[in-house]
């Protein structure tokens, strides 16, 4: 409590900054940041600033602080926000979300295991045997999903490579009985290349570096990782994670999460089979193409329990039927043999990726759960996904990545901008309207049925014959020309951010990003030959053939055309929204000091852009505008009647409202409240803090009272 006044410390809400102007806002967030706390309100939502720094802030003490207190009780914290998740989840039985944005590598992943733990510290008091194994391998999932699923970038060295939302579960006690991931989108094509600087999944070099001398001798592996295509431009790149202790930590993971010994071995071979396709060449005669390395197959066919004909003859060879129902084998080109090895490594990490969450998901999926004889089971979703990203060279990953953070921002800005507006105009209290930008415009330009980029994609992905990226590009010139904000090398020639003629630019919330279009149309596309995916499934290895059932189909058999990657992602993600909004939701936002991971270092102009773009002055404001709390009358008389003389036990008055009003003035802080049609609204907590110590302090009178009532002495 004390440190909340202490001025040297700056503001612990912004709510309270004298002015709301983007200066005192900057001051507040660099000093706070420059004294170690990185912490502050917005009401309800954290800003986080990423220390950079291991805090010594998160220990059993600081859990013990926050656990079941008011937001307002203690300095901000990332445990308030999950305690208050908690807490209205507890109390209203209410399915909750707590919501990590900002850009990449500005701590969503940290932010988001410090919840997690928080959650695991103050459930199951009772220590019980089956939620304690509950718990422990939804903390244990998250050291096998960031292997899997992270990466180094030339923004983040662990950098989220798959979007993660993760359900937990919980009985009516408030004990977790279980969860539930959904992954987005892994940018599957690190697998195969990576951009300078950067690095393959974290997987491949904790095999390698962490690896048993016996475990790579049964891949055929050797230890390097710049022996092979796929690891070498990552091989010297370091990360914080160091390779060899975080193997060892995954192999325990897995055991934990009750993989199975024949499982954990599929896993690894799966990742020996990629890097050796990866190593392999081709070469053609003019006739035919070759493999030069038979021995790779032999490697690649015991490593995924098939034959070295059966390899050699998926990676050359296309099996396809006629018009007249004949089945031929079509060889590939050069040039196509490399491209299907390629797809087929990513395909195989991607399965893989799926295979794993699936897993996990089987391990804690709530079992056997009786809403009648266990109450109602309501629900946690914390989110954590890639955060908007800008590189050099930005690709179709970053399009999809760069739009999930659009929809996310809309998210915001409709549950805490509009809604809050919305809410004061519907019980009409006076205020004064207050403008941000609304994103939806972009959204749209990326989404819209017909006229959006995705359909755009889409329907150059259908075209017969040839259709080049080139001709989508010039497509979207055609029909988004006129959106404001759309443009291309073509339609803004003297822009020197458009160098290319392939480059087509989006002005989106958080910043410009300059994409070229080469690769979206066979990324959206996702192509595998079938010859692959048949190979799998008849895999002597159960496990392998598992994750490839559509490989039973046979050719003749016709298979629809699949949805294209960009429609599937947007899909779940427009589900994801969905999922969101349905429940009461809890803000993180995360803001990145600098570009060079410093712990010292406060780049002024790099935090305000983010605090512009995230829309935290707006959201500021709307809260200062507004009001901390707000409560339907009936509910606010009910709890807390007992403590006025008027509306104890019943009031007499015309209605609800005025009793409220009398309890009010009671408390003595008529100034700081507003009375709604239907609803009392009051502007700080601490009016309400004084009412709930009233009320505490009664409640054990009170049950005096009844129980001499119940025994007939009054
Ligand atoms: V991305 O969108 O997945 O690329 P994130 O998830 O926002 O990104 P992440 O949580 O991975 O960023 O944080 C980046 C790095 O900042 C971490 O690896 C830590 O080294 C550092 N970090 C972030 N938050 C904290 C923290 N609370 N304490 C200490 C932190 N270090
Ligand atoms: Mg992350």
């Amino acid at each position: 409590m004390a440190e909340l006044d202490r001025l040297e410390f700056g503001k612990s809400d912004f709510v309270l900054l004298d002015e709301v102007t983007m200066e005192q806002f900057m001051q507040n967030l660099k000093l706070r940041f420059e004294k170690g706390r990185i912490y502050t309100f917005i009401g309800e939502v954290v800003v986080s600033v990423n220390p950079y720094a291991e805090m010594d802030i998160y220990g059993k003490e600081t859990v013990e602080a926050y656990r079941g207190r008011e937001l307002y009780e203690n300095p901000p914290h990332l445990y308030s926000v999950a305690d208050a998740a908690y807490k209205a989840m507890k109390r209203r039985a209410k399915d909750t979300c707590i919501v990590i944005s900002g850009e990449s590598g500005a701590g969503k992943t940290e932010a988001s295991k410090y919840i997690m733990q928080y959650i695991a510290a103050i459930t199951n008091p009772g220590q019980r045997a089956e939620v304690e194994s509950v718990k422990n391998v939804l903390l244990k999932s998250n050291c096998v999903l960031e292997a899997f699923g992270n990466a180094k970038t030339n923004r983040n060295n662990n950098s989220s490579r798959f979007g993660k939302y993760m359900d937990i579960n919980f009985n009516f006690n408030g004990d977790p009985t279980g969860g539930h991931i959904n992954n987005y989108l892994l940018e599957k094509s690190r697998v195969v290349q990576q951009q300078e600087g950067e690095r393959n999944f974290h997987s491949f070099y904790q095999l390698l570096r962490g690896g048993s001398e016996e475990m790579l001798q049964s891949l055929f592996l050797q230890r390097d990782p710049s022996a092979y295509v796929y690891t070498r431009e990552g091989a010297s790149s370091t990360t914080s994670n160091d390779d060899r202790s975080a193997h060892k930590a995954v192999l325990s993971a897995l055991k934990v999460i009750s993989f199975q010994p024949q499982e954990i071995d599929t896993i690894y071979r799966i990742l020996g089979t990629i890097l050796h396709l990866g190593n392999l060449d081709f070469a053609s005669d003019g006739e035919s193409v070759q493999v030069t390395e038979p021995r790779a197959v032999e490697n690649i066919a015991t490593l995924t329990g098939t034959t070295a004909a059966d390899v050699s003859k998926a990676l050359l060879f296309r099996t396809v039927a006629t018009g007249g129902g004949e089945v031929i084998e079509k060889g590939h080109s050069e040039q196509e043999v490399t491209y299907g090895r390629d797809a087929f490594s990513k395909a195989l990490y991607e399965r893989l990726f799926s295979w794993i969450v699936g897993r996990i998901n089987a391990v804690i999926e709530v079992k056997d759960y009786n809403p009648v004889l266990h109450g109602k089971n309501t629900v946690i979703g914390v989110l954590d996904i890639y955060g908007f990203e800008i590189f050099d060279n930005n690709s179709f990953e970053q399009f999809c990545i760069n739009y999930c953070n659009e929809k996310l921002q809309q998210l915001f800005i409709e549950l805490i901008l509009q809604q809050e507006q919305e809410e004061y105009d519907r019980e009409g209290i006076p205020w004064q309207h207050i403008d941000y930008f609304n994103n939806q415009i972009i959204v749209d330009l990326v989404e819209q049925p017909h006229r959006g980029i995705i359909s755009i994609l889409d329907e150059a992905c259908l075209g017969v014959g040839k259709v080049t990226d080139i001709m989508f590009l010039d497509s979207m010139d055609t029909k988004l020309g006129q959106h404001p904000h759309y443009t291309s090398r073509k339609l803004s020639p003297t822009d020197k951010s458009l160098e290319f003629q392939r480059h087509f630019r989006i002005r989106h919330y958080a910043g410009d990003v300059t994409y070229s279009v080469e690769g979206f149309l066979d990324k959206n596309k996702d192509p595998l030959f079938q010859d692959f995916k048949r190979l799998m499934f008849n895999s002597n290895n159960p496990v392998l053939s598992e994750m490839w059932p559509e490989g039973q189909l046979g050719i003749t058999e016709v298979t629809k055309r699949p949805l294209t990657a960009a429609t599937l992602f947007k899909n779940s993600i427009v589900a994801l929204v969905d999922k969101l909004a349905c429940k009461e939701p809890y803000y993180v936002r995360c803001i990145k000091p600098n570009e060079v991971k410093s712990p010292m270092l406060f780049d002024d102009a790099r935090c305000s852009h983010q605090v512009a773009y995230l829309g935290l002055l707006e959201n500021v404001r709307v809260r200062r505008a507004g009001f901390a709390y707000r409560q339907p009358y009936s509910r606010f008389l009910q709890r807390y009647k007992m403590t006025c003389e008027y509306t104890w036990p019943n009031h007499l008055m015309d209605s609800d409202r005025d009793a409220v009003e009398a309890i009010v003035k009671q408390h003595g802080f008529q100034d700081d409240v507003e009375y709604g049609h239907t609803k009392l609204f009051v502007r700080t907590p601490r009016s309400l803090f004084t009412l709930e110590q009233e009320r505490a302090a009664l409640i054990p009178i009170l049950v005096l009272f009844l129980q001499k009532v119940w025994r007939g002495a009054l």
